[in-house]
């Protein structure tokens, strides 16, 4: 179904002016919606990706309720502050279109702005805040109230593996392209384990945390950059502060945009890099143990990691999972990602010092 006749299945009132495709995401179709009343965000969820997406749901409605009463206790503005899922005329917390399609809708949140990359230290450091602030506000969050929305979301070894499955079936036949990424992959197999296997030794505890923390997942003040909302909720589940802390640096301390192509221009800015992590453990003092701390520089390393194996893993499966724009889109994500990899190494002494000296 389209939009516009989507967005009569919501309780918006009878007139509808427009519709149309919104913001920068690679999974889901946004679109923005205005009425006379006011403007609302509406959303094809993909299907593809999550698989049980009557669970993402599930999952939004209590992630937001909690975060509606703790925003409330402090005397913030919960419409505001997160997101506020607008009713379908039934009263259901989406509509299913006759393909099976899920669909839902947000109030638009206005007079902000997303960054797909930091204009400078300082306005990052206001979105270390806000990250720091909504892992903060979970803090009490019963863990086992939340479906796992994608299973292994960020289990390094398993996206290892996963690259090494579609390296053997090279469904688009693009395996020869790709012999120094996979070279490069290869040689960081044993590390993809590093952060479970503080799991399983029982030195990093499991939180609710995001999951998805890149920069343009968070919306800014317009007038002065700070961090008003945390948005893009799919992925709240159970997980490792090192995974938000760290792909927020993969994507917002990165000095090129995450699919650049000129790989001369990739890599980590260390004073993005202190900024950002100023201002999240400043709204986590005392709650993060020293060991968490401490491994934050590895979850930056292992979130680009990551994503360098998961658009890789797609390119080669023929552009599945992540929305491309051109030909070797994916491809060119996983070379960037690679690239920030083997920076961060090369300064892997300063991130660490910084983040010990804070
Ligand atoms: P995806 O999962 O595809 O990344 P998002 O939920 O992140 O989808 O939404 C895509 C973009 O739409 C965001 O980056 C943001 O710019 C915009 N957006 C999403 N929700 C809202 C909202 N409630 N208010 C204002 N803008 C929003
Ligand atoms: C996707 O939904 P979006 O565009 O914010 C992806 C993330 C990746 C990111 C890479 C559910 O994020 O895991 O890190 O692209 N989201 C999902 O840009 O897979
Ligand atoms: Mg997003």
């Amino acid at each position: 179904m389209n939009a516009m006749s989507m967005a009569r299945c919501f309780a918006i009132g009878p007139i509808v002016m427009s519709a149309e495709p919104y913001g920068n995401g690679h999974i889901n179709n946004t679109y923005r919606v205005v009425t006379p009343d006011g403007a609302y965000i509406l959303q094809r969820v993909n299907r593809y990706v999550f698989k049980k997406p009557e669970q993402v749901m599930d999952n939004i409605v209590r992630v937001t309720d909690y975060l509606q009463r703790i925003i409330r206790s402090e005397g913030g503005d919960p419409r505001r502050e997160t997101l506020t899922l607008v009713p379908s005329l039934e009263g259901g917390t989406h509509v299913l279109d006759e393909e099976g399609e899920l669909w839902r809708m947000y109030l638009c949140i206005e007079g902000v702005v997303t960054r797909d990359l930091p204009d400078t230290p300082e306005l990052f450091a206001l979105s270390g805040e806000a990250f720091g602030r909504f892992q903060s506000r979970l803090g009490e969050f019963d863990t086992s109230l939340l479906h796992e929305t994608i299973p292994n979301f960020h289990n390094t070894p398993a996206r290892y593996r996963q690259l090494m499955d579609a390296v053997a079936e090279d469904r688009a036949g693009r395996l020869r392209d790709v012999s120094s990424e996979l070279a490069f992959a290869r040689a960081r197999e044993a590390e993809t384990r590093l952060l479970l296997d503080e799991v399983d030794r029982g030195t990093l505890p499991i939180r609710v945390t995001h999951n998805d923390t890149k920069l343009n997942n968070v919306l800014l003040d317009r007038a002065s950059g700070e961090g008003v909302c945390v948005i893009d909720l799919d992925t709240v589940m159970p997980g490792l502060v090192a995974y938000d802390f760290g792909d927020a640096i993969r994507t917002g301390a990165s000095t090129a945009a995450e699919d650049e192509e000129d790989l001369a221009k990739v890599d980590i800015s260390l004073p993005m890099f202190e900024a950002f992590a100023r201002g999240f453990l400043s709204r986590l003092r005392g709650i993060l143990t020293p060991r968490e701390i401490e491994l934050l520089p590895m979850g930056a390393k292992m979130m680009t990691l990551e994503n360098g194996l998961r658009f890789l893993a797609d390119h080669l499966n023929g552009d599945l999972y992540f929305r491309v724009h051109r030909a070797g889109h994916n491809l060119a994500r996983a070379r960037a990602q690679f690239r920030l990899v083997q920076r961060m190494e090369e300064k892997w002494e300063d991130m660490q010092r910084i983040v010990a000296r804070l």
